[in-house]
Order: structure tokens, then C-alpha cells, then sequence
């Protein structure tokens, strides 16, 4: 009698972990003398990508395009974003901050494969 309930009351939460399985990719992106660390980020279609992004010195920002993903960092803080990486290819990142023309400078690549 115990088990048919503990197989009723858990059946539900089987199903929903059946679903496909949704890989999570968690990144600490250290913005430092306006250079990402690490500044290549390689992740599976459709993962949920969960960045850290700290600045040890000045103010920065991380930005991508394709994604539509502008976060900014005070300096000597951290941000914490997700998305999904709905959209395989190359796309590149950087520090989208005008204030200084190192920021030019600052950037990246994400790597979207394909599944
Ligand atoms: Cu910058």
C-alpha cells in the first residue's frame, strides 16, 4: 500500500525529469586590464548558460549581439545572468563601455555547437 503511494505521488516528478534533458553550463568571466577571462566559452544548443561576470578593476560590460545580452559590471563587482543558447554558431562577445578605448579591445567568443 506504501509503495503504490510512493509510486503515485512520484510518478509526476518522473515524468517532468524525463522531459530532455536541459544541460546547465555555469562560467566565472573575469573582466581584468580590459580582458575577459576566459574569453572562450564553448556550449552545447539549447544549454541554460549561467555567467558570472566580475570585474577586478574597473567597470565593464559584456555584450553579445545575437542574443541581445548587454550586462554591465561596476568595477570590483560581480553580475550574474542566464540565457539559453538557443542559436548554434560563433558568435562573438565584448565590453560594449565607450569610456575607455581599451574596451575596444575586450572580447570574446561564444560557441554555440549545433546538437
Ligand atoms: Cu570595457
Amino acid at each position: 500500500m506504501r509503495a503504490l503511494f510512493v509510486l503515485l505521488v512520484l510518478a509526476p516528478v518522473f515524468a517532468v525529469a524525463q522531459e530532455p534533458a536541459q544541460n546547465r553550463r555555469e562560467f566565472t568571466i573575469i573582466a581584468k586590464d580590459h580582458t575577459f577571462t576566459p574569453d572562450k566559452l564553448d556550449v552545447t544548443q539549447d544549454d541554460l548558460v549561467k555567467i558570472t561576470l566580475t570585474s577586478e578593476d574597473v567597470p565593464a560590460s559584456f555584450a553579445i549581439d545575437a542574443y541581445r545580452i548587454i550586462k554591465r559590471v561596476a568595477g570590483k563587482t560581480s553580475v550574474t545572468f542566464e540565457f539559453r543558447a538557443d542559436q548554434a554558431g560563433t558568435f562573438p562577445f565584448y565590453c560594449n563601455l565607450t569610456t575607455d578605448a581599451a574596451c575596444k579591445e575586450m572580447r570574446g567568443v561564444l560557441n554555440v555547437r549545433s546538437k
